[in-house]
């Protein structure tokens, strides 16, 4: 038997042991499932340990994203936490990562989970359908390195299923659209049948629209709480932290908390938007703006009704949104640099005047 068996059902890959065997000896390896104000949950080979990160670790880390996230491989310093909380002491390197943009007026990114192969993004069939929040979840998907599913739910509480999937598939070119009912468990194997052994999914989306409950059909027990049926759509997250669970037919899940804005931090355009990027490499300027340029390719797919207006319009204030927050993210990287140079030149004095006392 492979001595990493138990890890690879818990979705680890080549190049991480590779890298884990190469840079760290008398350490173990582990992959966090439950992160929690700087506590952390991590399952191993002999099962779930509670950890805490190394001072080395916190005292480099520069941002949010320097922090071990739900779905991290990380490096522990022993199996079991009967002796006091294992250390984690290093985080190994991440092959994706689904991220928004911190709540706040920062530009900081906050990392959802870690090392995800697919986002199901869930938008419920009901009040919460809204076709341009899907274009940013799909944006935020493709740019994470995962692949992105949509997976729309509560198809009991909707009456024009057919309609409302036709014009989810007009805005998620290239991707899967499923649609499932927790209720009746329509749809629920077809769900189930496109998650692989030792795959990780990220549930995504925003609060009440059934994440958890879906993850507890798929795990055929009530592990998760779901909000009760009285105060459904409205009021607080009724999941508060992220949490990775091992299928009991293999692969792995992770529930988040509902989202209440979200932001770009990063958002592949190109990806998301490649019918409206595609028909602008026609357009006569390669500036083209798409708004009253002759020959525009853009306006005339509007014309011919390849294209919404709608659509075109959330491309454009995504595109702003970015330019913005590539703004603020250069100025921060300008004022980390400052920051590290007043901390080398201190540094400097400090050796100097060490010098002069010697
Ligand atoms: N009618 C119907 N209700 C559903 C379905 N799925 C979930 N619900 C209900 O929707 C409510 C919210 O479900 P949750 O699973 O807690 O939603 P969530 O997305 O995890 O919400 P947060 O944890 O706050 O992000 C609960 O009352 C569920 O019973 C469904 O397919 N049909
Ligand atoms: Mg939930
Ligand atoms: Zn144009």
């Amino acid at each position: 038997m492979n001595k990493y068996q138990k890890l690879l059902d818990l979705g680890l890959r080549e190049r991480t042991i590779q890298e884990f065997e190469e840079g760290y000896e008398d350490s173990f390896l582990g992959r966090v499932s439950i992160e929690h104000k700087g506590h952390y949950k991590v399952v191993g080979e002999k099962g779930e340990v509670s950890a805490h990160i190394s001072g080395k670790l916190g005292y480099v880390a520069s941002g949010k994203a320097d922090y071990p996230a739900v779905g991290d491989w990380v490096v522990l310093d022993r199996t079991d936490d009967r002796q006091g909380e294992a250390v984690i002491q290093a985080i190994l390197s991440r092959h994706s990562v689904f991220s928004r943009k911190a709540a706040g007026k920062t530009s900081e990114e906050q990392i959802v989970a870690a090392n995800v192969d697919t986002v199901f993004i869930c938008m419920a069939l009901n009040n919460d359908f809204n076709l341009r929040r899907l274009e940013r979840y799909i944006g935020l998907a493709w740019d994470s390195g995962a692949t992105p599913v949509v997976i729309l739910t509560k198809t009991d509480l909707c009456d024009d299923l057919e309609a409302k999937q036709a014009a989810v598939e007009e805005v998620a070119l290239y991707i899967d659209v499923l649609a499932v009912s927790a209720v009746t468990e329509d749809g629920l194997e077809e769900v189930r049948a496109i998650i692989r052994p030792g795959d990780t999914i990220a549930f995504i989306g925003s609060s009440g629209i059934g994440k958890s409950t879906l993850i507890n059909s798929l795990l055929g027990e009530e592990r998760l709480a779901v909000k009760g049926l009285r105060n459904d759509d409205k009021g607080r997250h009724t999941t508060t932290h992220r949490e990775l669970i091992l299928l009991p037919q293999g692969g792995l899940v992770i529930d988040t908390p509902g989202m209440r804005e979200i932001q770009i931090y990063n958002t592949d355009l190109e990806s998301s938007f490649r019918d409206i990027e595609e028909l602008a490499l026609q357009c006569k300027f390669s500036d083209c703006t798409h708004e009253s340029e002759p020959q525009c390719a853009v306006r005339s797919g509007i014309k011919r009704g390849e294209l919404s207006e709608e659509r075109l319009n959330s491309y454009r204030k995504l595109k702003q949104e970015l330019i913005y927050i590539e703004d603020k993210k250069s100025m921060s990287a300008k004022q980390m640099e400052q920051k590290k140079i007043i901390r080398m030149v201190g540094s400097l004095d400090g050796m100097k005047k060490a010098k002069k006392r010697r």
